[in-house]
């Protein structure tokens, strides 16, 4: 792979979580253009946005990849469709979502894509796990390093966030 990109992933699911990130980490690591850095602890979290849903796992991974962006995207999105996943009601469950967090520094503002992910710094079920994995990079719109972005956010969304173990989720 000739100057990859070092890019991070959030996974999630709330409809068969235990077999579906599982079956999403095998599936990503057989994109052609992506290879698998690091995956985070997995962790058990409350639903955000419509919290009338059931819990989620939430994860996140490091990648290398020489695809772009929108290449990056689709090949996420197909794993999502693999998974069966149905885009039903907005914020609503799903089997599997899969977010573009980081794309190196790269700031993008597409209809279909925006980087670094809009609700990045807001939401502990991201910032914990992308802190285990790299908690000294820098937020390239806010300036601010991932442990610090944790620090600010307020408390009751870390709240109910705990590490769980799942066979299958180690590279
Ligand atoms: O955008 C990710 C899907 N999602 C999640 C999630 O992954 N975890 C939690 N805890 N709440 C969520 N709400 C949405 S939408």
């Amino acid at each position: 792979m000739n100057n990859p990109t070092r890019a991070y992933l959030g996974l999630g699911s709330n409809i068969d979580a235990e077999a579906n990130l599982p079956a999403a980490l095998t599936l990503l690591e057989e994109i052609p253009g992506i290879v698998l850095r690091g995956v985070s602890p997995l962790y058990r979290t409350p639903p955000w946005g419509n919290t009338d849903q059931p819990p989620f796992l939430n994860a996140v991974l490091a990648i290398d990849t020489d695809l772009e962006p929108l290449a990056l995207l689709d090949a996420v999105q197909g794993v999502e469709n693999s998974l069966h996943r149905k885009r039903t009601r907005h914020w609503g469950p799903r089997t599997m979502d899969i977010d573009l967090l980081l794309f190196g520094e790269e700031i993008v503002r597409e209809p279909r894509l925006t980087l670094p992910h809009p609700y990045l710094h807001l939401r502990g079920f991201v910032l914990i796990p992308l802190c285990d994995l790299a908690p000294e990079i820098v937020h390239p719109e806010r300036g601010r390093t991932m442990a610090e972005l944790l620090e600010d956010l307020p408390h009751r969304q870390q709240e109910g966030i705990e590490a769980v173990e799942l066979p299958g989720m180690q590279p």
